[in-house]
């Protein structure tokens, strides 16, 4: 049985491009914390919704593990992991709860500057690497496309060039990093933003209204941004 607890837990990044875009939306939600001086927890002071902050790729776990409530986290990080669980034969425990208007970024395959790109077939029997091996197995699944898919845990953009890989399939923004690497985007799998993550089944205590007014005030500021 799960705890049960009076107060809201939610998980954001420390430091990277959404912990200040997520710090500001809860802000506009009329949430405030006193921040303690490790930085790592901010126990709030006009509701009771404190803040965790962690690595990114920490939050759908600390979701999963009931460790934090809900969180802030890129959909690709969130889909990736929702990924890794289905794999393993887990059931789902998280899920996309709002998107959030910030952090937009694609999941997108690239291949050498060089290459006449005809189409997903023209994969077959490539390497591909990437950090996202469960969204591009399913993607290349779906293509009805094999390939090799070789994970790397990072500068999976300089992958082809070291020879370890023939394409890559990482996330983009502007595409400079890309360009800088001889690479070109040919195509999108996945449309990302920054995304409210919560669990797939409701609280049963008091978290349960936190919850709803949290987010009644956060569809309000994103309306009103839109
Ligand atoms: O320390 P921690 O693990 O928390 O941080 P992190 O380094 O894993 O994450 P961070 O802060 O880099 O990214 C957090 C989230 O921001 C990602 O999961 C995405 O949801 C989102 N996001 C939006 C991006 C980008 N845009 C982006 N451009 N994440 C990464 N990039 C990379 C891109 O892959 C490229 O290498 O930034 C580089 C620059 O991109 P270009 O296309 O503009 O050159
Ligand atoms: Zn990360």
């Amino acid at each position: 049985t799960p705890a049960v607890r009076d107060r809201l837990r939610i998980a954001i990044q420390k430091s990277g491009r959404l912990s200040e875009p997520a710090r500001a939306l809860l802000a506009s939600a009329g949430l405030s914390w006193r921040e303690s001086r490790d930085r790592l927890f901010c126990y709030g002071e006009s509701l009771p919704v404190d803040l965790l902050l962690v690595r990114d790729d920490d939050i759908p776990g600390l979701i999963a593990d009931g460790v934090c409530d809900l969180g802030v986290v890129g959909r690709n990080v969130l889909l990736e992991q929702a990924g890794e669980r289905s794999e393993a034969g887990l059931p789902p425990v998280f899920r996309e709860w709002r998107a959030l208007g910030f952090g937009g970024c694609r999941l997108s395959i690239a291949v050498p500057d060089g290459w006449d790109w005809q189409g997903p077939a023209q994969l077959a029997g490539k390497r591909i690497a990437t950090t996202y091996p469960n969204q591009l197995r399913a993607w290349l699944r779906q293509q009805q496309v094999e390939a090799d898919i070789v994970v790397l845990s990072g500068s999976v953009e300089i992958a082809p060039r070291l020879g370890q890989a023939d394409a890559i399939c990482d996330l983009v923004s502007s595409g400079a990093t890309l360009a800088a690497n001889q690479l070109k985007p040919v195509l999108d799998i996945l449309q990302s933003e920054a995304v409210l993550a919560g669990p797939v089944q409701p609280f049963g205590d008091v978290r349960a209204e936190l919850a709803d007014l949290l987010l009644r005030r956060m569809d309000g500021v994103l309306r009103i941004r839109d």
